[in-house]
């Protein structure tokens, strides 16, 4: 049974285990609200039907699998149209396993086999999400209002090609550039799932900690605990702690670094000690500062240990490293459902990752797929996401300063950067070696900027009284012509095969050497 709500019912708040609004008319614009930090937050045309995007095999790592080819407009915890006279109308869970849809003129929301409360209000865009952040608050609970810490991050330039020498020689090159942090990425660990130094960090993590807080910084460190690929230790001594669907098989939690990824069942009470011990260990190391990462995985749709709604399983996994790690720790949480980890993390990645490139024709056109690394896609779905800012620190991901290998135009690089300033988190990963003059100049004015920041628009602002508009970021490309669809066909589904992923992390990791033999 779907309750329904007449449109005077604004600003209210209604239990119900699935709810109806009823529009006047049929709406103008929808706005998409994706499942995790890498999956789109979009407005588009309501008679826009966007293109499944591509590669599939990557689906359950950039968006909710569970609704991925639903026919209408859809989306995670919450929906909001535009009528025709501007006027926005919102409909929003205020618990977890939420999703919503568009079906005419009506915004549906069911929750997952629970029940829970929605709010619904209408207004216009900036109030009504301002009054539904409010709520969500109340419940879910909201971090510290303190700045975040500026962050040096390793993965946005030397990515998996980091080393102890390489990470001295940069940690030397910060001299007294003024950063909180020095966050260590992928590539320390022996393999996703066996979190212990390889033998490229031959004197130990604690050794490098160490030698981050000697620098007088905290030390960061990234961990995707929720994950294991294939061939790692954790995955082959203990199958039994995974993920299965109704069937007994594995679920897939997508396809990285050429291999298939599975996830850890977090109501399985082994795989919680485990994960208490792993918490304790990286605090033992001496880091504070940790990027947790792929936790998508842990609210996965599959038959669990016990009988949990999925995104819950997800938040009490969170709440458990949350204390295992401490108060004084700084929990950043990245490829993570949206709603279900407010109140428990102290930032949120909420857009995909940012890139040297603005944009490619493959991801954009052929793939069609936004949740894709790319600084175009970040910017788009961190704006849309801005709303949150009152819950938790919002992380719009690096920005660059640099010319070494980056694409990035000046205006799209101040695009960003500006971005960042109000989002109120820096980070970036530019060597400092990498940087002249004046472009270290301009990182050190970023990381001591404090602009006066009015926000003019949904999408505009002004910093320090200089304008910064991003409506020409927003649109997506929309709907291919015949030919374009063809190729976008095929290469979709030449990209889907593991082979295809195998040869493009291989020429990935071999341009990566490349280039850092050319530049470091
Ligand atoms: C390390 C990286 C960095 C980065 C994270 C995450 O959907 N995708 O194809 C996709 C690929 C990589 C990715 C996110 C999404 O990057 O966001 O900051 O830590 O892992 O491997």
């Amino acid at each position: 049974m779907i309750d329904l709500v007449q449109l005077e019912a604004a600003g209210e708040i209604v239990r119900a285990p699935a709810l109806a609004v009823r529009l006047p008319a049929a709406p103008r614009r929808y706005y998409y609200h994706g499942w995790q930090s890498w999956s789109p937050a979009i407005w588009t045309d309501t008679e826009l039907r966007l293109p499944t995007p591509h590669p599939k095999r990557l689906h359950p790592m950039q968006f909710d699998p569970a609704h991925i080819f639903e026919p209408h407009p859809h989306g995670s915890g919450l929906a909001a149209v535009e009528m025709e006279d501007g006027g926005v109308v919102l409909l929003g869970a205020l618990g977890m396993d939420a999703h919503v849809e568009l079906a005419g003129n009506e915004v549906r929301g069911t929750y997952e086999g629970t029940t829970g409360e929605w709010f619904v209000d209408r207004g216009d865009e900036r109030s009504v999400f301002a009054h539904y952040a409010r709520e969500l608050g109340k419940r879910l609970g909201k971090k510290s209002s303190n700045s975040a810490p500026r962050v040096w991050c390793s993965w946005y330039s030397l990515f998996t090609a980091i080393d102890e020498p390489r990470l001295a020689r940069v940690f030397d090159g910060l001299e007294n550039l003024p950063f909180d942090v020095l966050q260590v990425d992928d590539g320390w660990q022996q393999s996703v799932g066996d979190w212990e130094a390889n033998a490229k960090f031959s004197s130990g993590m604690q050794t490098l900690a160490q030698r981050i807080k000697a620098t007088g910084r905290r030390a960061g460190l990234w961990l995707a605990p929720l994950i294991a690929v294939k061939s790692s230790r954790l995955f082959r001594q203990h199958r039994d702690w995974f993920l299965r669907d109704a069937r007994g098989r594995l679920v897939s939690a997508g396809f990285n670094w050429g291999e298939q990824l599975y996830a850890l069942d977090t109501t399985h009470p082994l795989v919680i000690q485990w994960l208490k011990g792993l918490m304790q260990k990286t605090r033992a190391w001496g880091y504070d500062y940790l990027k947790l990462d792929f936790l998508y995985a842990g609210a996965l749709p599959g038959q669990r240990h016990t009988a949990t709604a999925r995104e819950m399983a997800y938040r009490e996994s969170l709440e458990t490293m949350r204390e295992v790690l401490g108060e004084d720790a700084f929990l950043l949480a990245c490829g993570a459902p949206i709603l279900p980890s407010l109140g428990v993390c102290d930032a949120l990645r909420i857009g995909p990752d940012t890139a040297p490139q603005w944009e490619s024709q493959r991801d954009a056109v052929l793939l069609h797929n936004p949740a894709i690394p790319g600084t175009r896609n970040a910017i788009r779905t961190t704006l849309n996401r801005m709303w949150l800012k009152p819950l938790v620190h919002i992380d719009p991901d690096v920005v660059y300063f640099r010319s070494v290998d980056c694409d990035l135009t000046p205006q799209q690089k101040y695009l960003l950067q500006s971005l960042a300033l109000v989002c109120d988190f820096r980070a970036t990963s530019d060597l400092p070696q990498w940087l002249g003059e004046s472009e270290r100049d301009s990182l050190r004015e970023f990381l001591t900027a404090r602009p006066r920041i009015e926000q003019t628009g949904a999408r505009s602002f002004k910093l320090d009284g200089r304008e910064l508009d991003y409506s020409s970021v927003m649109e997506l490309t929309t709907t291919p012509d015949r030919w374009t669809a063809i190729k976008g066909a095929t290469f979709g589904w030449l990209a889907n095969h593991t082979w295809t992923l195998r040869i493009d992390h291989e020429l990935g990791k071999r341009s990566l050497r490349r280039r850092m033999k050319d530049a470091f």
